[in-house]
This record gives structure tokens, sequence and C-alpha cells, in this order.
């Protein structure tokens, strides 16, 4: 039996990967940077053997069904084709998140099982090899490999395409992140899709394009010069434009709802009130507001009483993924 365990945590981006290059390797079309968070992790244990007949993947301890399954069989796929070996295995993978948050994140899942595997069949992968191989799980998770501030070069290819940490000499340490979980239903269009339709439709995207290098130069200046306003007035318009794509596609989709709405409109208010905070979205109506730690029980207390106290969870700078037990 050929076994091992990871753990890795979800990671935010506060420079969005919007839209591939090439779907099958998964290549982005433009750098990401995001902040891994201590809050939500996934736990995952693969073990690869010659007494199992085909891939079995438990989430949260139910059985997954042929879809799920495929997502996860294809990446092994990968794994096995480096390892030399067609040994089928068992995943058996934990979300710690909170209660019927709506916030499962392939990011963790498929950079805990990239770690998972490295270890099982002991494959020697460094952490640039481990992002690679994790990217092509599901983009975002080749930033979770890492902890604190992570950029995703895009590169050109399978081999230059990998995330890295970005030195910010613990200015995420006075960060906090503050979910907003708004909705739990499942979203209406996945990332993967949302993100192709927008490519091949949105007559905004060129937009996104042209103007992603900027943001992601000015909010690498802000990590330097530890400049919290510039972080979250790049993080935030930058995640709006992302969102902006959407409205012009074909068909056209939105991942906000009312409550998102409402509360984009308060992170606004609490700005005109001198607590400075801002929002970012990714692809479902939760809002993550980013906002430095000593104005973080202000934000608390505004959103407990806009939405209830249940709804609001705040997480710090998280590590990268480890090997466990
Ligand atoms: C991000 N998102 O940078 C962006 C912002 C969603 C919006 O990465 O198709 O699950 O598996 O590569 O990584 C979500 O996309 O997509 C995502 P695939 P993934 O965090």
């Amino acid at each position: 039996m050929f076994k091992g365990k990871a753990r890795a945590y979800t990671n935010i981006a506060l420079i969005k990967y919007w839209g591939k290059k090439n779907e099958s390797l998964i290549l982005p079309m433009n750098n990401s940077l995001s902040l891994t968070l201590d809050a939500f992790y996934t736990e995952t244990e693969v073990s690869f053997s010659e007494a199992y007949t085909e891939d079995q993947f438990y989430l949260d301890n139910q059985l997954q069904d042929e879809k799920a399954t495929k997502k996860i069989s294809t990446f092994l796929d990968i794994v096995r084709e480096k390892a030399g070996t067609t040994k089928k295995a068992k995943v058996i993978s934990q979300n710690f998140v909170p209660t019927a948050a709506g916030l499962a994140s392939s990011a963790s899942g498929l950079a805990a099982l990239a770690g998972a595997c490295n270890e099982a069949l002991k494959l020697g992968l460094d952490d640039q090899a481990l992002s690679r191989l994790a990217r092509r799980g599901s983009g975002s998770a080749c930033r979770s490999i890492f902890g604190g501030f992570v950029e995703w070069e895009k590169g050109h290819d399978d081999q230059s395409s990998y995330a890295h940490p970005i030195s910010s000499d613990g200015f995420e340490d006075h960060l906090a992140m503050v979910f907003l979980l708004l909705n739990e239903q499942k979203k209406d269009v996945s990332s993967r899709d949302g993100m192709r339709r927008t490519v091949e439709t949105s007559s905004f995207y060129q937009g996104w394009l042209d103007s992603v290098e900027a943001d992601l130069y000015q909010l690498k200046q802000a990590i330097k010069t530890k400049n919290f306003q510039l972080l979250g007035e790049t993080m935030e318009q930058n995640g709006l434009k992302m969102h902006g794509t959407t409205l012009a596609a074909r068909p056209p989709f939105t991942y906000w709802s009312p409550d998102s709405l409402k509360a984009m409109q308060a992170v606004r208010d609490l700005r005109n009130q001198g607590i400075p905070c801002y929002f970012t979205m990714d692809a479902g109506p939760n809002v993550k507001v980013l906002v430095q730690k000593d104005h973080l029980d202000k934000v608390k207390t505004t959103f407990s009483d806009l939405f209830s106290s249940q709804q609001v969870i705040s997480a710090f700078a998280g590590p990268g993924m480890t090997i466990i037990e």
C-alpha cells in the first residue's frame, strides 16, 4: 500500500485568475496573486493499491458520484503517468469549513491531493513542481501550495506556469479577511464554465486583459510598501472588473445576489465613516472583506448586525500545504 496524507488551506485572489489560454493544461490568460488563509482547509489521504479496481473518492465521508470522481481520476492519471504506475487509488478528503458555508474549495482540495500523492508515491517533487502539478487539478490550487501572499506566473507551457510566494516582511500578519456567507446554494455557473464563456463571448474580456498587468504591478507595490489603502483599492477594482466581464458574456450572467450588493454598499459606508476596508468576490455571491486587524471588530459587528453573526467568519493569513501524520 502506498499512502500519503496532506493538509492545504484555501486562498483568495486579490488579483483574479479569470480565463484560460489552454484548457487541458490549465494555463491561465493572466498572472494572479492571492492570500492563503487559515480558516478553511482540506485534509486528504490517498492510497494506491493493486487491490483497487477503480478510483474511489470520498468527500466528507460520502462516496462521490461519477462526475466528481472523474475530475479526481483525470488528475490521478497525470500523477500515475509521472510515477509510472497503473494502480488505482482511494482518496479520502475532509473539508474543514464552517458548517454549510458553501465554501468548499477546489483550491485547498487539489493542493492537498497533490501533496498527498507526492508523499504516497515518493515522487520527490519540490514545491515548485508540486504547484505545477496542483495546477493541473484546478488552477487556483497551484497557489495553495504556499502560505501568505502568492503569485501564479501564467507562463507559456506546463513547465513555466506555477506559483511562488511573494516576500512581504510580515505585512500579511496585520491583515484579516472577513467572509460574509450570503448564500449556501450551489452556483448556477461554475467558475470553469463562467471563465470559458467570458473568454469566448464577452466584449469586455479584452478590457480585463488590457488592465490586469497594471493592477498586478500596483498590488505588488502595495505589498512592498505595506500600503493598505493601495492594496485594498487595487484588489476591489480588480474584482469588480472581473465581475464586469460576465455582464457582457453571451448569455450574460452574474455571481452577485441582492445581499452581495448590500454588503458592498456597507463596505463603502464603513469607509465613509473612516474605517478602511475593501471587498472582493469570486465565482459566487459571498463577499470577502479585507481589513487591518485593528479594525476587525468594527467590521465584524457591522456585518453581524446587517446579516447574522453566524454568517460572518474571520480568517487570517495561513500556511502552505503540509504533509500530516
Ligand atoms: C481566483 N477563481 O483567482 C478566481 C477568481 C474564481 C474567481 O480560481 O477551472 O476552481 O479548476 O482552473 O481554480 C476558481 O477557479 O478553476 C478561481 P479551474 P478554479 O481565485
